[in-house]
């Protein structure tokens, strides 16, 4: 090369991220940039957790970033409503922003009121400032309808809460130091792989790993036992076991004495629960009940990972609460190595109220909506939802009781405006469609549900496009509504640095300069960390509540209980009758969500929507490999491809999710027959508390025909 020429390769940067996805994961990222174009992303090596290895689909971002079908300019939908029957016309960022704050303005100005508009997000992206930064200001400041986020996770947080004090346990990265693992409704090789890594390693040290699991899932299939029991019957499964601890004496009484409340209580309410007695309900023989029980309290280090896999049902608090008592119950606390995993996410002390602003209500207690049943909500409520703004989610795919959200969503009269990066199924049902950046286009700060660091995310390259990040969408929808507030204009920058702005112990000396030097920071707890080896639980008592008054005070049982699925045999016989088949849609690998279910990667792995039936149920059905059959109840059907295995447990039919409706030969998915009734705690959804029956179905007409 000639002197004084630039070499191409003196234009290339790596930049430090972070994974948005929602996953326990949040990797630590590095993009590589020549030119101002991506050309390859990869995870940290030096960050403990990711150990420079990423997911296959994050391992791919840049087909997202730079797919062919993305959408970077703002459209607006001429025409119905719904797949194929509008289309879309391109508008510029000014024509949106004045449409969707003319719109707004008008129901503010209306008899009803702010109330008549609603948010719908969720965790397209889990970076603090476009999850819940600028967005919850300016509905607040607005007065408008507020959202309980109840899709994932708030039957275990509350279950985990009445127990431990919040959503805090073992940390994962110790794992590794186990002896006995269980994986309790997890599936971590698809949802959680860095964790899993820690858990090969404790294998390779002799660790037993016991998956507990209605399916023979890809975990299950590498562990070293699979105990499959009937879904939503966990929590008889955990009270059993406690009933031979204690029966046993092996529980550790001087762990229980010093850092418990509530113990005798428990023991009386554990006799209620003999082995025999569960294994009824769960399906499995008594005596695998007795041996998980004994090798549980006699072996140390002892860990549970306990996912949000087993919540999804209407016992689901219940459930986490129930097992979430089993690490004080045996001293499994004591060790790094032992405890119990559900979230870390309160381990952190992000000054929330800084950054969203709850304040700017005003007094105002406006009515909330709930992200599970806002097929109803659409349809029903009052006063009614008049405009509806989607950003960070795809409900119309991912929301149960499809039949009710598309009517919902197909309203003539709602307003409805989608910001994606993809014409997602609910962009179809759009009046404004707005462009989103990927995590590659924008400034974030992150925290994890699944380990102890914070991390930052830059901006690696500009915008593509027009596309635009939620903190700014919300600063020109403002603008555009000459709204004064000057909290709804700080930059995001000012966002993280008033987010960092506390003086939580744990939070010390993590700062916007040394994350932007380091790009991550573990939280300032010590390297091997036994948070509740001394006790020192966040609950009102300091102790693990084996009996809560919190519980009490909200209208539970003050003990750990088992609730039965709603859709079950125990409790309606006569559904159970019409609809034999528990339906469990648990997360295919390739997918996070319904996020990258349009890109090739997945596609051409999966070409179509499976379903694993035992031969047991498929039988008398006349059901038969490579079929094509129909899944149902009474609130919908969806089709898909049978797979005649052993994998699921009788009983139990399995549609591993979540296709993108429209991207299916029939335009449904799963969701046509899950419902929006409610779980125990937490207002939270119950994808996987229903029936159904399969019966074989007529070949689809292929969607290249179509
Ligand atoms: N690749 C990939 N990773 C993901 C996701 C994804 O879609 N794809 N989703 C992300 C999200 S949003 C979340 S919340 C987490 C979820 O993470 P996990 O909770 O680990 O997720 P799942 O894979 O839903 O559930 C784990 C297992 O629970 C089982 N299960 C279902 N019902 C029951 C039950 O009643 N009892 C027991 N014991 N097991 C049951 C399922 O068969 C499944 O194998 O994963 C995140 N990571
Ligand atoms: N049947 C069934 N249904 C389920 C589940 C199941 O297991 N079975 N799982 C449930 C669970 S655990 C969850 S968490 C929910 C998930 O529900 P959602 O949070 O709705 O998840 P996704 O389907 O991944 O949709 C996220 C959308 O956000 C977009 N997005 C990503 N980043 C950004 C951004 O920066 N800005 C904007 N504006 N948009 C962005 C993505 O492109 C994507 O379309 O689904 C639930 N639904
Ligand atoms: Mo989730």
């Amino acid at each position: 090369m000639l002197k004084g020429m630039t070499s191409p390769a003196a234009d290339i940067r790596v930049v430090k991220g972070a994974c948005p996805h929602d996953c326990p994961d949040t990797c630590a990222l590095e993009t590589t940039v020549q030119n101002g174009v991506a050309i390859k992303v990869a995870g940290q090596k030096d960050h403990p957790w990711t150990d420079g290895a990423l997911c296959t689909k994050v391992s791919r971002y840049l087909d997202r970033t730079y797919a062919a079908d993305r959408v970077v300019h703002p459209h607006r939908r001429v025409g119905g409503k719904g797949p194929g029957k509008g289309s879309w016309e391109r508008i510029s960022w000014d024509e949106a922003v004045a449409t969707i704050a003319a719109k707004f303005q008008a129901i503010i100005d209306s008899p009803d009121g702010a109330e008549g508009i609603c948010p719908y997000s969720y965790a397209g992206t889990m970076g603090l400032l476009n999850f819940a930064g600028m967005d919850r200001r300016f509905f607040n400041h607005l007065g408008a309808s507020l959202l309980d986020r109840t899709l994932c996770s708030s039957a275990g947080k509350v279950g985990i809460k009445l127990t431990l004090g919040a959503g805090v346990g073992m940390d994962p990265e110790r794992v590794d130091g186990a002896k006995l693992i269980l994986i309790w409704g997890s599936n971590p090789i698809t949802s959680n792989l860095h964790y899993w890594s820690r858990v090969q390693e404790a294998k390779r040290q002799g660790a037993r790993v016991v998956v507990i699991d209605p399916y023979r899932s890809l975990t299950a299939e590498k562990g070293t036992d699979h105990i499959a029991v009937t879904p939503g019957t966990d929590a008889a499964l955990a009270l059993a076991m406690m009933h031979v601890i204690i029966g046993e004496g092996l529980h550790d009484a001087d762990y229980v004495a010093k850092y418990t409340v509530g113990f005798d209580a428990l023991a009386e309410r554990v006799k209620e629960y003999p082995p025999e007695h569960a294994a009824a309900i769960c399906g499995i023989p008594a005596a695998t009940i007795v041996q998980l029980a004994r090798d549980y309290a006699t072996t140390r280090p002892a860990a549970i990972r306990v996912n949000y896999g087993l919540q999804r049902h209407f016992g689901g608090g219940a459930a986490v609460r129930a097992i979430t008592c089993l690490p004080a119950l045996v001293g499994a606390w004591r060790d790094p190595a032992g405890g119990v995993l559900l979230s870390t996410s309160d381990f952190y002390g992000m000054n929330t109220a800084a950054l969203e602003r709850p304040d700017l209500l005003a007094g105002r207690r406006p009515r909330t909506i709930n992200t599970s049943s806002i097929g109803d909500a659409l349809l029903d409520a009052t006063p009614a939802i008049k405009a509806l703004f989607v950003y960070n989610s795809n409900p119309v795919c991912v929301a149960p009781d499809s039949e009710k959200v598309v009517r919902g969503f197909s309203r003539p009269d709602l307003f409805t405006v989608v910001h994606d990066v993809f014409f997602t199924d609910t962009a179809d049902y759009a009046d404004i469609f707005l462009p989103a950046t990927t995590q590659l286009e924008c400034l974030d700060l992150h925290k994890s549900y699944g380990h102890l660091y914070v991390l930052l995310n830059q901006p690696a390259i500009a915008p593509v496009g027009e596309a635009l990040p939620n903190t700014e969408v919300f600063r020109r929808i403002a603008k555009a509504m000459g709204l004064t507030e000057p909290a709804l204009y700080d930059d995001d920058e000012t966002l993280i640095r008033q987010t960092l702005n506390t003086t939580h112990p744990r939070m010390a000396g993590i700062t916007f300069e040394t994350l932007q030097a380091q790009g991550w920071q573990r939280l300032n707890v010590p390297e091997i960390y036994a948070p509740f080896a001394e006790g020192g639980f966040p609950t009102p008592s300091g102790k693990c509540e084996f009996y809560s008054e919190t519980a009490k005070a909200m209208g539970l049982d003050p003990l750990p209980t088992f609730t039965p699925p709603i859709e079950s045999v125990q409790s309606d016989p006569a559904r159970a009758k019409t609809y034999p088949l528990a339906i469990i849609s648990p997360p295919q690998r390739h997918l996070l969500n319904s996020t990258f279910a349009n890109l090739p990667l997945f596609l051409d792995a999966e070409k179509e929507p499976h379903l694993d039936i035992h031969p047991d149920d498929a039988a008398p059905r006349g059901i038969k490999p490579g079929d094509w059959v129909r899944i149902f109840n009474d609130r919908g059907a969806f089709g898909a491809r049978a797979r005649v295995n052993d994998k699921a447990r009788p009983g139990c039919v399995v549609a591993v999710s979540l296709w993108w409706r429209k991207l299916t030969p029939d335009g449904t998915n799963a969701n046509q027959v899950t419902s929006q009734r409610l779980a125990d705690m937490g207002n939270a959804a119950t994808f996987y508390d229903a029936l159904v029956d399969v019966a074989p179905a007529p070949e689809p007409v292929p969607l290249a025909a179509r």
